[in-house]
């Protein structure tokens, strides 16, 4: 896979993930941004200071790490969070009550708690869609309509939406595109160069990378909206402590190495699954059966290191596989080093049993990590052989 050239012939994506906001410190020579630690910064007069007044508003460890994943996903504005969920709620903070929000009926499940029960009851109500579907989004739309919000690839299912033809329809209706880019992460996909208006990122995954940090971003070009999320940012105050902001930064300086592993290792997976008899679907849209694949090849500079599919014997079986592999961990999140597996009915997606979003109970999620492949493929092939099914 290639290097990535910079915004306007700037440098590429591998040289701004080490550089960009992170220069050698002044004072010292330090190559590595200082954990900056203090909660208040001395004034030189009321109002009068070097940019930082309290660590709330802002902390010289955020700003690096505000400023360099802003320019990965080449945005001029970046805020980071304490969470994913921190990042979400605060963009919502600037819906008011009686505002509608379309939302896919495949995604996060925590993303759906928080607009269906937190902002529901605030008077912010939501409409899920089928988001690969545009004439879907039409029909959805109500005059009260002020966002879209979608995840590609989307989770768990990995369904791929076309984010230049979802922006136009959004932009012509006169709503803005909030596209969530935790699976994909900059290095596979810029949505803001595809016409979205905000990027969210739950930062715990791919971008810390090494399941030790939990934390949340957005990133927008619009000046206004921007100074409207500062402002929450600072009035809620779900931001992240510095040592969190340092080790994501540490991550993001190896995120192109570790995601075309990730990549590589995922596509061996998903071939190795389509071609197990206990296996009903895989759902990878690097595979040419995806039915998104080709807008994935398209907005996409490889298909991303997740991997889901269906169980032939639906949720007993995918449960004893879910709990006999060895590499691959059971437990929830995804993005790091490490390969995961998890069954969405019953851990990640348990708040959208009964809504629209519901996933099938013999549905597997892999998070396949950067171990030898081959050691990967032996696991998950023990355990689909010793799970028992019915054809
Ligand atoms: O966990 P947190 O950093 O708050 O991020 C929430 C979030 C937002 N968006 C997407 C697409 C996510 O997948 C998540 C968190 N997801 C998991 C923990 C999971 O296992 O799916």
């Amino acid at each position: 896979m290639t290097s990535q050239a910079g915004p306007a012939g700037g440098p590429g994506f591998e040289t701004r993930a080490i550089h960009a906001g992170q220069p050698p410190d002044q004072a010292t020579g330090a190559v590595i941004p200082a954990v900056s630690l203090a909660t208040t910064f001395a004034q030189e007069a009321p109002g009068k200071h070097l940019g930082f007044d309290y660590a709330r508003s802002g902390n010289p460890t955020r700003a690096s790490l505000e400023t360099c994943l802003a320019a990965l996903e080449g945005a001029a504005h970046g805020l980071a969070f304490s969470s994913g969920m921190a990042a979400e709620d605060t963009l919502l903070h600037c819906l008011s009550p009686g505002d509608h929000v379309i939302i896919p009926d495949d995604a996060y499940g925590g993303t759906f708690r928080l607009i269906d029960k937190v902002w529901g009851p605030l008077g912010i109500s939501h409409t899920p869609v089928r988001l690969t579907d545009l004439d879907s989004v039409r029909a959805a739309w109500r005059p009260d309509t002020r966002l879209v919000w979608t995840e590609t690839p989307s989770n768990p299912m990995l369904l791929i939406v076309d984010i230049e033809a979802l922006a136009d329809l959004t932009h012509q209706m006169g709503g803005r595109l909030v596209v969530d880019n935790t699976f994909a992460t900059p290095y596979l996909q810029q949505p803001l160069a595809l016409g979205a208006d905000v990027v969210v990122h739950s930062m715990t995954k791919y971008l810390g990378g090494h399941s030790d940090v939990t934390g949340g971003f957005l990133a927008t070009d619009d000046s206004e909206l921007a100074e409207k999320l500062a402002f929450h940012q600072n009035a809620v105050g779900g931001v992240p402590g510095p040592m969190d902001c340092y080790l994501v930064l540490r991550g993001i300086k190896t995120l192109a190495v570790r995601m075309d592993r990730h990549c590589s290792n995922a596509v061996a997976v998903a071939e190795m699954l389509s071609a197990h008899p206990a296996v009903a679907r895989v759902m990878y849209p690097g595979l040419d059966s995806h039915p998104g694949h080709e807008i994935a090849a398209r907005q996409m500079r490889a298909f991303g290191g997740m991997v889901s599919f269906i169980h032939a014997g639906g949720e007993p079986p995918a449960l004893e596989v879910a709990r006999s592999t060895e590499l691959f961990t059971l437990a929830e999140s995804l993005g790091a080093v490490e390969s995961l597996i998890e069954h969405p009915h019953r851990m990640t997606h348990t708040s959208v049993v009964g809504s629209a979003l519901e996933v099938d109970p013999g549905l597997i999620r892999l998070s396949v990590g950067i171990e030898s492949v081959d050691d990967l493929l032996a696991d998950l092939a023990r355990a689909l052989d010793s799970a028992t099914y019915l054809s």
